[in-house]
């Protein structure tokens, strides 16, 4: 009797032992992923489950978002860090280059094989584009939001943060670029927008697609962006504390050159015109920005449009008025490219072939 208590107790110890050991080697296969969580509605409450609009956007911290989806663990080995926490309209600059050490001094880990960054929708399309330009890996890095708070019924974030994490931690998306994943589809960072003020399928990349979709707990990937990311970006930001200053001025019927010259006497390097059409420049506009050109500043046109090429020589002379057209980049993205390309150029023939290449 004794004997058969002791073979019993002995096999259950064996069988624990295996059990852990099967257990770390299942943990030692599944990808490292760090999330690294900056706000919006994703991490935000709303008063009853119900609220969609009216919310508090930037209140629920990153493990409270990793709890949430205790599936994380069985595709991942997920760990958090807190980066800031606040609305999106509200990122800047400074917030820019704070995330991107972060992410860029991670993923120089050998322990992390991708990065998923929680955002708030507003900006997504900037920052993704940003981290795009200076994140200096080939490893993924895929950025997440909530079209609604973590509160509310049927709310978005939970099965948007897992499928992120999958993307993040999978082979196929590696040297993809940065991607912006909600809703079941994975958009470039460099083409995705905000289409819609509210509803979860917000994320859309006109005319030129989506790269795939998240389906089956697997990344599909049918696509991916021709222009220069990451690894093989020129830009880098790493011992940058400042950005140059760069601002967007927004063409429309009876535009006139206050927003023009309120720019330039507050020192923009450079200024974006969000033309009518393919980048048209209305008489008063066009006078004010030869003059700032005169004076130093770069300028980029751009389109209100939102798709399609501003074409070079079109709707202005640019060779004669020394500008730069945007290519396909909205304005808040040209934004971005020029506020990077003068971190290493003010030539305008540099700066032109840079808005051709990424
Ligand atoms: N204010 C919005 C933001 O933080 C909320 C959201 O994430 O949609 O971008």
């Amino acid at each position: 009797m004794l004997h058969r208590n002791i073979y019993r107790q002995v096999l259950m110890l064996l069988c624990a032992i295996l059990f852990t050991i099967s257990l770390v080697q299942a943990q030692g296969k599944l990808p490292n992923v760090m999330v690294l969580a900056t706000g919006g509605t994703i991490a935000g409450t709303g008063a009853t489950s119900t609220t969609t609009v009216g919310y508090t956007a930037a209140t629920v911290a990153v493990d409270r978002l990793i709890t949430a989806v205790p599936e994380l663990k069985k595709v991942a080995n997920v760990k958090g860090e807190q980066v800031f926490q606040i609305a999106s309209e509200n990122i800047n600059n400074d917030s820019w280059l704070k995330l991107a050490k972060r992410v860029n001094t991670l993923l120089a880990q050998k322990d992390v094989d991708g990065i998923v960054v929680t955002h708030g929708t507003d900006t997504i399309e900037e920052t993704a584009y940003f981290l795009n330009l200076v994140v200096k890996s080939r490893k993924p890095v895929v950025i997440v939001g909530a079209m609604r708070p973590s509160t509310a019924l049927s709310a978005d974030g939970p099965i948007n943060l897992y499928n992120a994490v999958l993307l993040a931690g999978s082979r196929e998306a590696r040297g993809k670029g940065v991607l912006v994943a909600l809703n079941d589809q994975i958009n470039a960072a460099r083409e995705v927008t905000k289409t819609n003020t509210s509803t979860l399928d917000t994320f859309k990349t006109p005319e030129l697609g989506l790269l795939g979709y998240m389906q089956d707990n697997r990344p599909i990937f049918y696509r991916q962006s021709t222009r220069k990311h990451t690894a093989d970006s020129e830009f880098d930001v790493m011992q940058l504390d400042v950005l140059p200053q760069v601002d967007i001025v927004y063409g429309y019927a009876n535009v006139n050159r206050i927003a023009v010259d309120a720019f330039m006497a507050a020192g923009a390097k450079g200024i974006i015109y969000a033309g009518t059409g393919d980048g048209s420049l209305a008489d008063p506009v066009k006078s004010a920005l030869v003059e700032a050109r005169k004076q130093g500043v770069i300028i980029v046109r751009s389109s209100r449009v939102g798709q399609g090429i501003v074409a070079r020589n079109g709707e202005a002379n640019d060779d004669e008025l020394d500008f730069v057209v945007s290519d396909t980049l909205n304005p808040q993205k040209a934004r971005i490219l020029l506020m990077l390309a003068l971190t290493k150029t003010i030539n305008t023939k540099d700066i032109q072939r840079i808005f051709y290449a990424y």
